[in-house]
């Protein structure tokens, strides 16, 4: 069978990894990626962030959309609306207060915003003396660059996530499936926090701190963290850059804001030591990984007349191509920051061979096509720059449905 993957839980099912480290969470069911903010609040939080709160129609604990039960509910998005008040952080506040025992949960296949933002967090409530676990679904391994991240220590496998946790957080995910097999403790948690930035988040949870304006999840957790009264400590703040320069490109995307920075500044000031990270992130590989680079840059295929005229650019690397060089999968993330380089492609594309004979394609545009309808279509998602989506089956096939839908976008 070939065709773009289905299954949340597959094992390597999180294309997020490949389109890291400036990637993506989201994972879309649909081509229509907004926002409901109708019928709730929205709040004017602390630093500028703007959460669209799901009013009436949310409960702790409820896993499912909430759907047309919000009154006034529009899938617009539009102006927030102002007002409204802190409400839903404060939701967030004390029902973490009231939890001597929380759980956490990333998105699969974690990148830095995921992680990083999961592990500050996990440390904040052990400063405020709350059990804290947190994970994320199979295959539980954290990826290579980012073994540097304090807090693993309060990882722990999957399988011993509570069946029906008390408190659960949920950080990055777009989607409660994006949750893997934690999906299902997530749904039935006796409550539900949402914290998230994707534009494509599909309402779940039942007190959602999700603000598609903020450049990544970090930003939302610095916010939580600082309104629960927990210090930065260098080891929270290192998890929150990490998050923070992840979903920024390293401070170069158009989601780099003033306040962006501002923060970056805080966790500066909180002993964080960007050479270090940068160089964790992205600035290291082992040798074999430039020959895999060489052969996938040599490969390359540039296509003027794809994605209507604004051209394309593709590479493969197979399996084979990086175990003959002894390179495993998640060392692979940078090569398509070297791909979109090109001037002459709108688009650009790496098709990656995992361990689970799946192709993980990793695509980013110069923001004249959105693709994260483009990846939604294929079962992916993403943000409008840089999405991904799974395929099983021959890549070439792969190919000719993106070009088809890359040039009905352009
Ligand atoms: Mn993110």
């Amino acid at each position: 069978m070939s065709g773009p993957e289905r299954r949340a839980d597959a094992p390597g099912a999180g294309w997020a990894l490949e389109c890291s480290p400036h990637d993506t969470g989201g994972h879309s069911t649909g081509g229509h990626d907004v926002v409901q903010r109708g019928g709730g609040a929205s709040t004017r939080a602390g630093n500028g962030a703007t959460i669209a709160s799901p009013g009436n129609g949310a409960r702790p604990g409820n896993g499912a959309r909430p759907g047309g039960a919000r009154s006034g509910g529009t899938t617009c998005s539009g102006p927030v609306p102002s007002g409204g008040g802190d409400l839903e952080w404060d939701r967030a506040v004390e029902l973490i207060r009231a939890s001597d025992d929380i759980c956490l949960a990333c998105h699969v296949a974690p990148d830095g915003d995921a992680l990083g933002s999961m592990l500050a967090l996990a440390q904040a409530l052990r400063a405020m003396g709350k059990r804290c676990r947190a994970s994320f679904g199979e295959p539980f391994a954290v990826p290579a660059i980012l073994r540097f991240l304090p807090g693993q220590e309060l990882l722990v496998e999957p399988g011993r996530i509570p069946a029906a946790p008390g408190l659960m957080i949920s950080l990055d995910a777009a989607g409660q499936e994006r949750l893997g097999s934690l999906a299902g403790p997530a749904g039935r948690a006796g409550a539900l926090i949402v914290v998230d930035h994707h534009a494509s988040n599909t309402a779940f949870g039942g007190v959602r701190l999700v603000d598609p304006a903020a450049a990544a999840t970090a930003v939302l957790v610095e916010e939580l963290i600082r309104r629960l009264g927990v210090p930065l400590t260098r080891d929270i703040a290192q998890g929150l850059y990490a998050g923070l320069a992840s979903d920024t490109g390293s401070f170069k995307y158009p989601c780099t804001t003033p306040e962006v920075h501002d923060l970056a500044g805080r966790l500066l000031a909180a002993g964080v030591r960007p050479d270090a990270v940068s160089r964790e992130l992205w600035d290291r590989a082992p040798f074999g990984y430039l020959q895999v680079l060489a052969g996938a840059l040599a490969r390359a295929r540039l296509e003027r007349d794809a994605a209507g005229g604004r051209g394309l650019v593709w590479t493969t690397i197979t399996r084979a191509d990086r175990d003959s060089k002894d390179v495993p999968y998640d060392q692979l993330e940078g090569v398509i920051d070297q791909l979109r380089r090109t001037d002459e492609a709108e688009v650009a594309v790496v098709c990656k061979e995992t361990d689970q004979d799946r192709w993980y394609m990793s695509v980013r545009s110069k923001g004249r096509i959105d693709l994260s309808e483009v990846c939604a279509a294929l079962n992916g998602g993403g943000h409008r720059e840089m999405a991904g989506f799974v395929w099983t089956g021959p890549v070439h096939e792969a190919l000719d449905r993106l070009r088809v839908l890359l040039d009905r976008a352009a």
